[in-house]
């Protein structure tokens, strides 16, 4: 006994240390007692907290902070900021507001920790978005909609007292400029709307006031029924009118800043304004009117597709068999948003913002871009993007996601002529409309890390540089986040940037190449499940109803003589996409069923190149797990263990994916794999019969494939 204790006594010490990833990027040596100033002399709690970041971690010479009113400054906005001066002599930070300064400092500071070069600094920021907005898709109560991202951790349960996290996570945020935070979850219970909710909501608002960070709320659009007790939630009825108008009263009273409702209706059987044959525009309108008197934003989901018809839905299932009458190309899901909304465009008045997912269906691993940006010109809209890995290896696999939203941002939709990319549809630069607004699906949960795996908080930390700089590069957030996060030694950070940066693209040659897309498992959307077919449920929640598989080929006809989504969008990418020969092979199987004969740029046919893509996925995350091996001496050993236990298993279920698909696939190819490839070391039929409980052991550890 009495050496145990010792042991303890000894490793104490050491355990209290150990690397647990809970300081984020958020890691500058403190202590600096540097000198800063302020003009005017004024101590807000935002200055303030500028003030303390660059006294306590500043290394130069003196700051000065500067509230100015001149022009330029009124140009760049209230986020704003401008840089001079050099670390030697003395540096100047100027805003025409408060967080203009808190976000200068920030600045200086990732200057400071990513080892650049502080003489000479002219430096002129503004954001692109007005509105950088994380989504926490949290329940009320708080548990999670999905597991993709473990526990709550706004821990209302414990309100109103607060977590000191509460505030590392209102400082994340500001330090890459995210300024807004939906509390819950757009699925979202009437209840959000109680008394008790929001003066909960109130806790959380007056601590990250302080960083600019505004607080959001999703509300269920039937709430003046269910929680206020009205014969209906008709958006035209006077008394709902009235009720909307009663909570936003109410909700501005305990939250003068608050930012708005998110709503998602009439989609995935939430209520909506269908249910009265009212308009989505309706809908918006009423709670638009609300929050108008107070500067608050409506951000109404373009996520929606009907339900098959006839009858209602059944998420498991029912009586009703929908594969009797659903006809793929009359009812394609991916069609839906862009049809429902196109005919809205200019009736939504201008403080509603249409939040519009980044592709046509569900944050798959690769989607080209929704057909609605560029096409709605009266309507701001702002991208929703997903930071929480629902459909990619959840918080298990690493992936890089700024890879992928680049792409999104870059892609062009040609609304008025070349290089009018999605980023410009969005930010002001082609449409003006009266706000800009970029929003994410939260990775953050109640880890100790916040992410799960330590390398997802990059996606938490890209997110928010893009909303304020989408032309910056994915190496060059990479090469900061790295550098702020683990080391400044190049050794480490130019191979670790390199692993991240190939991360995205291996993880969709190892799951849904060359254009598939909702193959993944039921209910967990974790691993592969191609031949998942459920009798009774709705055909556009189910795999084989997106490859279509058959002896002729695979993938999703949506060519003009398919589902004809090609026409949503503008010429002359509508002509290519609708091209098997033109359209790029990334989304090939999106919007063709191909052949498997087909000749593809390699100059294989389509099988083959099936395969030998899966293979190269599978061969590339062993490449990956290599290199990152190389990297144990230069970081701490719990991170460096941790995600060499995370890539060993993205391996392990690139494995799973290849031989699941190539298999199952092979079914109706009747092809052999190319004999120069691996042969599969899974069985099919022994695949299929891993279960939904299987996986979520697989996902909790405490079961191997
Ligand atoms: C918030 C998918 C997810 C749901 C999510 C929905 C949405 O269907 O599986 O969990 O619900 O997208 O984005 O509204």
């Amino acid at each position: 006994m009495k050496k145990i204790i010792f042991l303890l006594l000894v490793l104490l010490p050491f355990l209290s240390n150990a690397e647990d990833g809970s300081k984020l990027w958020l890691r500058a040596e403190t202590g600096s007692n540097a000198t800063v100033t302020t003009t005017p002399n004024r101590q807000t709690p935002t200055i303030n907290i500028a003030k303390q970041e660059l006294e306590s971690q500043w290394k130069g010479a003196r700051v000065q902070l500067n509230i100015v009113n001149n022009a330029e400054l009124q140009r760049l906005g209230k986020d704003g900021y401008l840089i001079t001066g050099n670390k030697l002599t003395g540096i100047t930070i100027q805003a025409s507001a408060e967080q203009g300064l808190l976000y200068g400092a920030y600045h200086l500071l990732r200057l400071q920790e990513t080892g650049k070069d502080i003489g000479a600094l002219n430096i002129a920021e503004s954001p692109k978005y007005d509105l950088r907005i994380l989504n926490h898709w949290e329940n009320l109560g708080w548990a999670f909609e999905s597991a993709s991202v473990g526990r709550s951790f706004w821990r209302s349960e414990e309100m109103p007292q607060i977590s000191s996290r509460l505030n590392v996570y209102a400082r994340a945020n500001a330090s890459v400029g995210l300024n807004g935070a939906v509390l819950n979850n757009p699925n979202a219970s009437p209840d959000m709307l109680t008394r008790e909710s929001l003066q909960k909501v109130k806790v959380i608002a007056d601590e990250l006031r302080p960083y600019n960070v505004k607080v959001y709320l999703s509300v269920n659009f039937a709430s003046p029924k269910e929680l206020g007790g009205l014969p209906t939630a008709d958006p035209l009825d006077k008394d709902v009118i009235e009720w909307w108008k009663g909570r936003a009263k109410e909700i501005y009273s305990l939250i003068p800043d608050f930012g708005g409702f998110l709503v998602k209706a009439d989609s995935e059987s939430l209520p909506g304004p269908h249910d009265y044959g009212r308009t989505h525009a309706d809908g918006a309108n009423v709670l638009a009117e609300a929050l108008k008197p107070y500067n608050g934003v409506v951000m109404w989901r373009a996520f929606v597709y009907n339900p098959s018809e006839p009858g209602t839905y059944s998420e498991y299932g029912g009586s009703q068999d929908y594969s009797l009458t659903y006809k793929t190309s009359e009812k394609d899901r991916a069609n839906q948003a862009y049809s429902e909304f196109m005919p809205l465009d200019g009736k939504f008045m201008d403080n509603v913002i249409l939040q519009v997912k980044n592709g046509p269906i569900d944050f798959q691993p690769r989607e080209p871009f929704s057909p609605l940006f560029g096409a709605m010109k009266e309507t701001a809209l702002m991208p929703e993007l997903q930071i929480m890995q629902e459909y990619l290896g959840n918080r298990i696999h690493s992936v890089f996601l700024a890879t992928q939203w680049k792409e999104f941002f870059e892609s062009d939709t040609y609304c008025a002529g070349k290089g009018s990319t999605v980023a410009k549809t969005t930010d002001k630069t082609i449409y003006p409309h009266k706000v800009s607004a970029i929003a994410a699906v939260a990775n953050i949960g109640n880890d100790v890390n916040w992410t799960g795996n330590h390398l997802s908080q990059a996606n938490w930390y890209a997110f928010g540089r893009l909303a304020w700089n989408h032309e910056l590069s994915a190496d060059q957030i990479a090469d900061e986040w790295l550098q702020m996060t683990f080391s400044q030694n190049p050794a480490f950070v130019n191979p670790a940037k390199e692993i991240m940066l190939d991360t995205w693209e291996t993880t969709v040659s190892f799951s849904q190449p060359l254009g598939l897309h909702h193959i993944f498992a039921w209910r967990t959307h974790y691993g592969p499940e191609p031949w998942c077919d459920i009798p009774g449920v709705r055909p556009d929640w189910l795999p084989v109803n997106y490859h279509l598989a058959n002896d002729i080929g695979v993938g999703y006809d949506r060519s003009v003589t398919g589902s004809n989504g090609v026409n949503q969008y503008f010429s002359p990418l509508r002509e290519e996409l609708n091209n098997i020969k033109t359209c790029p092979e990334k989304f090939l199987l999106w919007f063709h069923h191909v052949p498997w004969d087909f000749h593809m740029k390699s100059g294989r046919i389509f099988w083959d190149e099936l395969c030998y893509t899966y293979q190269q996925g599978v061969d590339q995350m062993r490449d990956i797990q290599k290199r990152w091996d190389r990297l144990e001496n230069f970081i701490d050993s719990e991170r460096f263990l941790d995600t060499q236990y995370r890539l060993k298993i993205q391996s392990r279920d690139a494995l799973w994916w290849r031989d699941a698909c190539i298999l199952y696939f092979q079914t109706f190819s009747q092809r052999p794999i190319p004999y120069e490839l691996e042969r599969p070391v899974y069985d099919l039929e022994e695949l299929k019969q891993i279960k939904l409980l299987d996986i979520n052991n697989i996902l909790n550890g405490s079961r191997q494939l």
